[in-house]
């Protein structure tokens, strides 16, 4: 099998990506060519296979529900070109304050009379500045204090702001890699993939889970598709939690017109995940409003078991939870 098992090889892979960033690899769990492999395979023995590690891992008929909100939106420096939330696009997303902290409190009870389990919030930062991460603290303890789990997603974290947000009841910081190395620097220019790689240092070091992962359909190749695997299941530690995103296409954004990637190859995407990282969750993440209530049960067969639920994201939509609630019936998943 292509698998290097459990072994902590002290192999170096190093390269370069486009930003001329040096990328090391200090602990080769996963090779480029057996992750390849896994792309190559049939869909059939795939499926198969990503079933099985699944199974041997997890509970395959439950799904754990994160609750999205954006606490700040719009107005953001960088220049995510997926993203309707920069400043530098055209979009329908204005630049709005920060929330108040009642909001937040009352839209996280409201996500966990629905179900949710985690809430999730999201701000439209490079970082977040000091001003800012004390309310932030106070929401996290709030969101905690009502039984939910936390999950923060606020951008690049300085020396000192992961502590912080721990002290505060952070259970996740979720910081996605979104492409690979070598795609990157078609898609982001104000931040670099190191700088990305720092900050998920810093959360892991300050102990709260890891919920990294990225966006297929941006006009990558499967090379690319391959690069970001071997990017989150070499980690030392592989993220917690695995968000896969296919692209939401938004007027304004300069992604718009990337062309559609074939469902298919999204839920290969979600049984590599899989298979490469098994003990992690696997998110099926953005764009499940263009997928049919099949592809979505292909993604939970694959190995998907998380999602996000409500019916926003952070500023566009996502399928409403009476009708999750009704697919999970049909497939007989329950809530973790
Ligand atoms: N501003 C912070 C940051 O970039 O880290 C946190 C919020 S940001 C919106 C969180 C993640 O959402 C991005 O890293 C990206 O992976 C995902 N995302 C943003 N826009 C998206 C889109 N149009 N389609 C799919 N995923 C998207
Ligand atoms: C993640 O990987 N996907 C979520 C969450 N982490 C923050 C965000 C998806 C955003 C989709 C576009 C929007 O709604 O603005
Ligand atoms: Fe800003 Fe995050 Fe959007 Fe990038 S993804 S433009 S950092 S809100």
């Amino acid at each position: 099998m292509a698998k290097l098992e459990s072994a902590v090889k002290e192999k170096t892979v190093s390269f370069i990506n486009s930003k001329k960033t040096k990328q090391t690899i200090q602990n080769e769990v996963w090779k480029k060519i057996a992750i390849q492999g896994l792309f190559d395979k049939p869909f059939n023995d795939l499926l198969f296979q990503a079933h099985q590690v699944h199974r041997n891992n997890f509970d395959p008929n439950k799904v754990q529900l994160s609750t999205l909100l954006s606490i700040k939106t719009g107005g953001c420096s960088e220049d995510c070109g997926y993203c309707p939330q920069s400043a530098r696009y055209n979009t329908t997303v204005d630049n709005e304050p920060i929330m108040n902290i009642k909001d937040v409190i009352s839209a996280a009870k409201q996500a966990k009379d629905a179900g949710a389990s985690r809430f999730c919030m999201g701000a439209a930062w490079r970082g977040p500045k000091e001003k800012d991460i004390g309310l932030v603290e106070e929401m996290i303890s709030e969101v905690k204090s009502l039984g939910l789990e936390t999950c923060a997603t606020l951008g690049m974290l300085k020396d000192g702001q992961a502590e912080r947000l721990k002290d505060a009841g952070l259970d996740y910081y979720n910081h996605n890699l979104d492409t690979s190395p070598e795609y990157y620097g078609d898609i982001i220019t104000t931040r670099t993939y190191q700088d990305r790689l720092d900050t998920l240092s810093r959360v892991r070091d300050a102990d709260i889970n890891v919920c990294c992962g990225g966006i297929v359909g941006m006009g990558e190749s499967r090379e690319d598709r391959v690069n970001l695997i071997y990017q989150l299941a070499n980690m030392n530690v592989p993220p917690e939690s695995v968000p896969i995103n296919l692209l939401t296409k938004v007027e304004g954004t300069p992604l718009i017109d990337a062309s559609e990637l074939d469902h298919f190859e999204f839920i290969r995407m979600i049984a590599i995940a899989r298979i490469c990282m098994p003990k992690s969750f696997v998110r099926l993440s953005a764009g499940r409003e263009s997928m049919s209530d099949g592809i979505q049960a292909l993604a939970f067969f694959a190995g998907a078991n998380s999602i996000f639920y409500g019916e926003e994201l952070l500023t566009t939509g996502n399928p409403d939870v009476e009708k999750d609630q009704q697919l999970f019936k049909r497939l007989d998943i329950k809530p973790i």
